[in-house]
C-alpha cells in the first residue's frame, strides 16, 4: 500500500477508496447545467454531497467541459475562495481544481488541502512550485491541452503506455520542482484528449497505472464516453443526469482494483460502491488467510 498522503486523519483513517465530491462554481459545467453558480448554492451542494456519503469536496471554477472557453484568473478567484473559505472553516477536506498556480495558492491560504490540477502542471508549470511550498498534495491529471483543443490531440499509440509515460514526466517535473512522492497522486484524465474508446482501457488497465506507485484518481463521471455506452435505440448518448448508475458500477469496479480516490458528482451510488469494493477485497482477504 501506498504511504498516507499528507491529508487531514479524518480523510487517511478511511480504510477504503474516497469519495470526492464534484461542487463546480460555473455557469457552463457540462455535466450539471451550472446549477451550482453562485457561492451559496454551491455551499448547499457540497453539503448535500457530504451529507450523502462524499469524504471530500473538489471545488472548481472553470468549465474544462471540450470546447470551453478559458475563464479569467480573477473570475476563477471570485467565484472559488468564497467557497473554499466556508467549507474549510466548516473541517471539511477540500480540493481546488485549478489549473493555475495564483489560484491554487490562494485557494491553499484559504484551506484547501488538495491541488486538483487537469493539466498536471503543463498549463502553468510555477503550480508545483506552489505545491512544494505549501506541502498540498497534488493531483497530476493526463492533460494535452486545453479544452478548445484537447480533441485533435487525442492520439495515442497504445493509450495506457502513452498515458503512463507522460504522467511519468510530470512526476519528474514535480520531483524537479521539490515536491515530494508523497504530496503526489495520479490520474489518467477520462474524457481530456480520449476518444471515447481509449476511456475503458484506461479503466480496465488501471492496475498498470496504480503499479507505478501512486495513489490513483478515476473521474468517470457522467462522461461522455457513458453517455455513448448507454445510448438508445436511436443512437442519441443519454444526458449527463441518466450516467449516474453508471459511474457508481465504475466507482465500484475502480475501487476493487485499488483506486486511492473517485471524483463523482453523485455521491450516494458512489458512496455505497466504495464500501461493497472494500468488502469484497476484504473477504477475498480474509479467505486467502483461512486457505
Ligand atoms: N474531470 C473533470 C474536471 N476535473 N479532475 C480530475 N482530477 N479528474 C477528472 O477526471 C476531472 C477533473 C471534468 O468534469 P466536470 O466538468 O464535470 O467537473
Amino acid at each position: 500500500m501506498h504511504h498516507p498522503l499528507p491529508l487531514p486523519d479524518a480523510v487517511t483513517a478511511l480504510d477504503r477508496t474516497l469519495v470526492m465530491g464534484v461542487v463546480n462554481v460555473t455557469p457552463d459545467s457540462f455535466s450539471d447545467g451550472g446549477e451550482w453558480f453562485t457561492p451559496d448554492a454551491a455551499l448547499r451542494h457540497g453539503l448535500a454531497l457530504l451529507a450523502e456519503g462524499a469524504d471530500l469536496v473538489d471545488v472548481g471554477g472553470e468549465s474544462t467541459r471540450p470546447g470551453a472557453e478559458r475563464v479569467p484568473e480573477d473570475e476563477e478567484l471570485r467565484r472559488v475562495i468564497p467557497v473554499i473559505r466556508e467549507f474549510a472553516s466548516r473541517g471539511v477536506p477540500v480540493s481546488v481544481d485549478t489549473t493555475r498556480a495564483a489560484v491554487a495558492e490562494a485557494a491553499i491560504a484559504s484551506g484547501a488541502v488538495i491541488v486538483n490540477d487537469v493539466s498536471g502542471g503543463l498549463a502553468e508549470p510555477e503550480i508545483h512550485q506552489v505545491v512544494a511550498r505549501t506541502g498540498a498534495v497534488y493531483v497530476a491529471m493526463h492533460w494535452r491541452g486545453h479544452a478548445d483543443v484537447m480533441d485533435e490531440l487525442a492520439v495515442y499509440d497504445d493509450v495506457v503506455t502513452d498515458v503512463r509515460t507522460e504522467l511519468g514526466r510530470r512526476v519528474a517535473e514535480l520531483r524537479a520542482a521539490g515536491v515530494a512522492d508523497r504530496q503526489i497522486v495520479l490520474d489518467p484524465g477520462l474524457g481530456f484528449a480520449k476518444p471515447g474508446s481509449a476511456n475503458w482501457p484506461l479503466l480496465s488497465r488501471l492496475d498498470e497505472l496504480l503499479s507505478d506507485g501512486f495513489p490513483v484518481l478515476v473521474g468517470a463521471s457522467r462522461k461522455r464516453f457513458l453517455g455513448h455506452l448507454l445510448a438508445r435505440d436511436d443512437g442519441r448518448p443519454v444526458s449527463p443526469l441518466e450516467r449516474d448508475h453508471a459511474t457508481a458500477a465504475i466507482s465500484a469496479l475502480a475501487a476493487a482494483a485499488g483506486a486511492w480516490c473517485v471524483r463523482v458528482h453523485e455521491a450516494r451510488g458512489t458512496a455505497d460502491a466504495v464500501r461493497v469494493a472494500a468488502a469484497w477485497n476484504g473477504a477475498r482477504n480474509v479467505g486467502e488467510d483461512a486457505r
